[in-house]
């Protein structure tokens, strides 16, 4: 905090030099000799009984299906949570199909076109049955079963009460709505990509897949190959996004680790655009039904709700079905303080792909519903929406928060916050030239969101979610080299984050050794310590810390040697920037590792205390968490005869405890927002009622490019977490959180007075014209004659 390079620093990233001229190490760089290329036979129906699949003759090694995989386990997600259902998902399809796009056989040939060819020599008898596209319905129609074994199509209901009776009662105002998101996908640049073989000196099979989470994989694939863990070593490169969409075991990965273990040679499968839109996964795909209680000024009292999340048709491992809606219930009271809330949430089956965390986890749905309703109990007592948020926000006085769904909020000003996105925007400004009104008849809308966000939360959170593997410490292990240079090894992985760099910056921040001396080492079981991996904007508080710690553990050992070679008490020595400083001289890092590597014989006993290599676990004071917020606003202009939104301007005021790397939170918080604006207003995957994918191409499924994402001003608060090193909490998810609560409110600012009012995503030029057709049609009705 103070050094140039270490914590704070406003540091260029590291590893952008080689991504930036394009000598990034993807999983599809690997080219293995005899390497033979995977593809997959994919379900052409939704849902039906599977009949019959019929091989060419002689297809013996080189198509697969479920019973070719002989010791190959399917995938059980299982939850703890008390009611839930498991779900099986195995490798290839066995005995009925419940999705466009599930694997039925595999195919493995010289180059993917000859693999493809070979897929449509197999012949599928389906007999299909009635497909369960709504979440919705499909507790309509118990008769239709995603899973038979089942009684319902619900993979877990979860209730929650607390004080909800005694707030709600008496209360003056009660606003209800409904809100629904579409189902996107996260849509990396790389999709998902894996190649394995056998190593036979190392006695192992090696699987280079591209994920969030390469220890947690090892986990999951060694269980079900029935491989020691010792066997199997699982490499994540490069990797070209993960977004959540790669912190699950993919049945792709199953199937490829299989080939290669059982054939004792490489295969590879890369996951192609049609592939990822329709198979991905599900993801956002949230209902609620709101129901707030407030007093006559706006001050909420009690929330009512009831959730339900398309869960798709199998539980992800190890993340499984439970977390979305557990996330959701926990959520949604937002950063506000108020004492009555009742929450039913559910995650339904249906035929479509399973559910996946998207960066931000249902907040990101979460954050639009409660936003809504914040601005709807605003409109309902008269009052600006951003004042009605802000009296309802959790005030700093009330540090530490324990709120109504029992989270632990641990620091930080959200009504600062909130004011600052207010000046930086300018509202009174937006306002005046709002009741003037656009030349071009648009009319101008403003929208605030605020959110909280835990991040690093640890054993507790995720074990009451019920999770088959839980996160406790977090371990680094750091190497001084013999040149004074330093390794540090991190089970977490970088995809995207940085974190080749501010890995370094927090050992720089301890051992002084420049940037540019001290590499990051993660993305490897066999050269990493072990960690859950990244998901949870967790990495740099959890591992962050473990690497600050090691590092703290080397300093004495630094000293002690440092100390021998000037002659003098280890007592009187301190370290300082890569230095040994003593009462009359000093020597330097570099000297100190020389010595210990490699002049050993020279050192006495007294200054052995234990090398210069460290591996520490770490885990943040408490387990429930340390929580970033933001407020988001922005000011659109909404045209009524096109139906096209304009991001006029769009502001950030955000606290993510002490930065590491201002640039790198800024950057994080940037392409955060625009997925959210993707989600607000772009990105959709319909279906139609037999439960076909209508968007299986990027000319369908719109993400928003360069042209539709404005330049986005974010000022900064740091208030430090009490339970972190240095004070920091994680960022990496939260700008996907506010965009669309913002945006909706923006547009339904613009629209109120017309009696539009839009709780649908994607806020697209055709859902808003029709809104404004019918709001209309509404008004033409009642008019006097
Ligand atoms: N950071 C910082 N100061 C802070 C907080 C974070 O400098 N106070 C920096 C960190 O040092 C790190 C980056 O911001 O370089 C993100 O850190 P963190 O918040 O710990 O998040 P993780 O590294 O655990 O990343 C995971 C998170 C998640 S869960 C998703 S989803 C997501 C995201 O980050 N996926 C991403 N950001 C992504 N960014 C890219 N480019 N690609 C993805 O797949
Ligand atoms: S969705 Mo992020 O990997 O928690």
């Amino acid at each position: 905090m103070g050094r140039e390079d270490g914590v704070g620093g406003h540091v260029l990233r590291k590893e952008d030099d080689r991504f930036l001229r394009g000598r990034g190490s993807y999983v599809s760089d690997m080219v293995l000799p005899g390497q033979s290329e995977v593809a997959f036979l994919r379900s052409p129906v939704a849902h039906g009984y599977l009949r019959s699949i019929r091989k060419p003759a002689g297809s013996d090694g080189t198509i697969f299906t479920y019973e070719d995989l002989t010791g190959l386990n399917s995938i059980v997600s299982e939850c703890a949570v008390p009611g839930f259902k498991m779900s099986e998902l195995p490798p290839l399809a066995r005995g009925k199909v419940r999705f466009v796009g599930e694997a039925l056989a595999m195919t493995v040939a010289p180059t993917r076109a000859a693999a493809e060819d070979l897929a449509e020599q197999v012949e599928i008898d389906i007999d299909e049955l009635p497909a369960i596209v709504d979440a919705r319905a499909s507790r309509a129609t118990p008769a239709v079963r995603v899973h038979e074994d089942w009684d319902d199509n619900l993979f877990v209901t979860l209730n929650y009460e607390n004080g909800f009776e005694a707030q709600a009662r008496g209360a003056k105002v009660v606003v209800k709505r409904t809100v629904s998101l579409a189902r996107q996908t996260m849509s990396p640049l790389e999709g998902k990509a894996v190649v394995a073989y056998w190593d036979d000196r190392a006695d192992q099979l090696i699987v280079y897949t591209s994920t969030q989470v390469p220890h947690m994989i090892r986990i999951g694939l060694a269980e079900a190959l029935g491989l020691d863990e010792g066997r199997l070593r699982v490499v994540s490169p490069d990797v070209g996004g993960g977004f959540g969409y790669k912190c699950v075991l993919q049945p792709e990965e199953l199937c490829v680790a299989w080939l290669a273990l059982t054939y004792r040679r490489p295969f590879r499968y890369i996951e192609d655009r049609r592939e990822h839109l329709v198979v991905g996964a599900v993801a956002r795909q949230h209902h609620y039904e709101l129901t707030a209680y407030a007093d006559e000024t706006g001050r909420l009292l009690a929330l009512d709700a009831e959730i339900m999340v398309d869960g798709g048709a199998y539980s992800s491992w190890p993340f499984t079905a439970g977390l979305e809606p557990g996330q959701a219930v926990g959520n949604l009271p937002g950063p506000y303080d108020f004492r009555g809330y009742r929450c039913k949430s559910m995650c339904a089956a249906t035929n479509k792909p399973g559910f996946l965390p998207y960066r931000g986890v249902a907040r990101t749905g979460v954050c639009l519903a409660l936003e809504l309703m914040i601005d709807a109990i605003a409109r309902e007592v008269g009052r600006e929406p951003w004042e009605v948020r802000h009296d309802n926000l959790v005030a700093q006085a009330q540090m530490p928060y324990d709120n109504v769904a029992r989270k632990h909020y641990d620091s930080g000003d959200y009504q600062k916050c909130l004011r600052m996105a207010r000046d930086k925007i300018d509202l009174d400004t937006w306002r005046a030239r709002q009741r003037r009104g656009e030349p071009d008849g648009r009319r101008i809308g403003i929208g605030f969101a605020s959110f909280c966000e835990q991040t690093a939360h640890g054993a507790s959170v995720l074990a009451s979610w019920g999770l088959p593997v839980i996160p406790g410490y977090d371990e680094a292990s750091v190497r001084i080299t013999p040149d004074g240079g330093a390794e540090v090894r991190v089970g977490v992985h970088s995809h995207g984050q940085g974190m080749e760099t501010t890995l370094a910056q927090v050992a720089n921040e301890i051992l002084g050794i420049g940037l540019d001396k001290i590499r990051v080492i993660h993305g490897d079981t066999g050269a990493t310590p072990f960690s859950t991996g990244t998901y949870a904007s967790r990495s740099i508080v959890m591992a962050g810390g473990a690497v600050i710690n090691a590092c703290r553990l080397l300093v004495p050992r630094v000293e002690a040697i440092g100390a021998h070679l000037m002659q003098c008490a280890t007592a009187t020595v301190r370290y300082e920037d890569g230095r040994i400083v003593g009462p009359q001289s000093s020597t330097t890092l570099k000297e100190v590792a020389y010595a210990w590597h490699r002049r050993p014989d020279r050192l006495p006993p007294d200054c052995d205390l234990g090398g210069l290599e460290a591996t520490v676990s770490y885990k943040p004071k408490v387990d429930t968490g340390v929580f970033s917020y933001a407020s988001h606003a922005a000011v659109v202009a909404v045209d009524l005869e096109l139906g096209h939104i304009e991001i006029l301007d769009y502001v950030i005021a955000e606290d993510c405890g002490t930065m590491v790397n201002p640039m790198v939170v800024e950057g994080q918080t940037l392409g955060g927002v625009a997925q959210g604006i993707g989600t607000a207003l772009y990105e959709e995957s319909p279906y139609d009622e037999n439960g076909q994918p209508l968007a299986s191409t990027l000319a369908d499924y719109l993400l928003p490019g360069a042209g539709e994402v404005p330049s986005v001003r974010i000022e900064h608060l740091q208030t430090p977490s009490p339970y972190s090193e240095f004070g920091i909490k994680g960022v990496g998810e939260g700008g996907a959180i506010a965009p669309p609560a913002v945006l909706f409110n923006a547009v339904n600012d613009a629209l109120h007075d017309l009696g539009v009012e839009m709780s649908e995503t994607p806020l697209t030029p055709h859902r808003l014209l029709a809104a404004l057709e019918r709001a209309r049609s509404r008004t033409a009705r009642t008019e006097p004659a």
